[in-house]
C-alpha cells in the first residue's frame, strides 16, 4: 500500500519578501514536484477580481484558483507559493511552511522591492503582528504548520534541507493511506 502513497502537498506561505520564491526556487532544483507560484497564476490567468491602486494588490477570485489547483493537488507533489494561507482548504496540504523575517532585515528587502510607504508599513505590521502565522495556526492542524526563519542564506539552505528530509521521511511512514490528512510533527 505504502507504495502508492502520493507525495504531499506544500504550502510556503509568509509576509512578502520572506523568501518564499526563494525557497521554491531552490526546493525545485531538489525536489520533483509541480510549483505554483500563487501571484503568477493570479496575473497571468487573470484570476482576480480587481486591483487596489492603493496597497498595489490583486483581490483574488478564490474560487477560479482552486478550481485550477485542485487537480493538481489531488495528484500530489505540488509546491505552492503564496503569502496567505486562510483560503486553501485544510484537506490541501500535508505540511505549511510559514516563512519569518526580523524586521530590519524585511524592511530592507521591501525597500530594496521598491514597495511604497503604505505597502512597506502593511507588511511591516503584519510580520511584527505574525498575521500569516496566526491564520496558519488557526486554518491548519498545529502538527501540520511549522514556522522556519528565513534572515540569511545559510537559513533558507537548511530550511531546504528540512524540507526535503521531511518529504522523505512522510514518504516513508506506511500508514496505509493517500497522506490526506495527517501531516507528522517531523520538522
Ligand atoms: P517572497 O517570495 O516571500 O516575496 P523572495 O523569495 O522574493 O520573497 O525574497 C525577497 C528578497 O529577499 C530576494 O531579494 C531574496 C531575498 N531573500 C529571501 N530569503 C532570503 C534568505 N533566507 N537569505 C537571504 N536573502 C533572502
Amino acid at each position: 500500500m505504502s507504495t502508492e502513497k502520493k507525495l504531499p502537498n506544500i504550502l510556503i506561505c509568509g509576509t512578502p519578501g520572506c523568501g518564499k520564491t526563494q525557497h521554491a526556487a531552490r526546493l525545485k532544483e531538489l525536489l520533483e514536484f509541480q510549483f505554483f507560484n500563487v501571484s503568477e497564476i493570479v496575473k497571468e490567468k487573470q484570476y482576480y477580481e480587481s486591483f487596489d491602486e492603493v496597497y498595489q494588490s490583486y483581490l483574488i477570485d478564490e474560487d477560479r484558483l482552486l478550481d485550477e489547483l485542485e487537480g493538481p493537488i489531488a495528484e500530489g507533489g505540488c509546491v505552492i507559493d503564496h503569502h496567505t494561507c486562510d483560503f486553501f482548504p485544510e484537506r490541501f496540504f500535508q505540511l505549511v511552511v510559514v516563512l519569518r523575517t526580523n524586521n530590519d532585515i524585511l524592511f530592507d528587502r521591501l525597500t530594496e522591492r521598491g514597495y511604497n510607504e503604505i505597502k512597506l508599513q502593511e507588511n511591516l505590521s503584519a510580520e511584527i503582528m505574525e498575521v500569516v502565522k496566526s491564520s496558519a495556526e488557526d486554518s491548519y492542524a498545529p502538527e501540520v504548520v511549522v514556522e522556519l526563519t528565513s534572515n540569511t542564506p545559510e537559513e533558507l539552505e537548511a530550511n531546504v534541507q528540512r524540507i526535503i528530509q521531511w518529504v522523505g521521511l512522510y514518504m516513508s511512514q506506511d500508514d496505509g493511506d493517500d497522506g490526506d490528512d495527517d501531516g507528522d510533527d517531523v520538522l
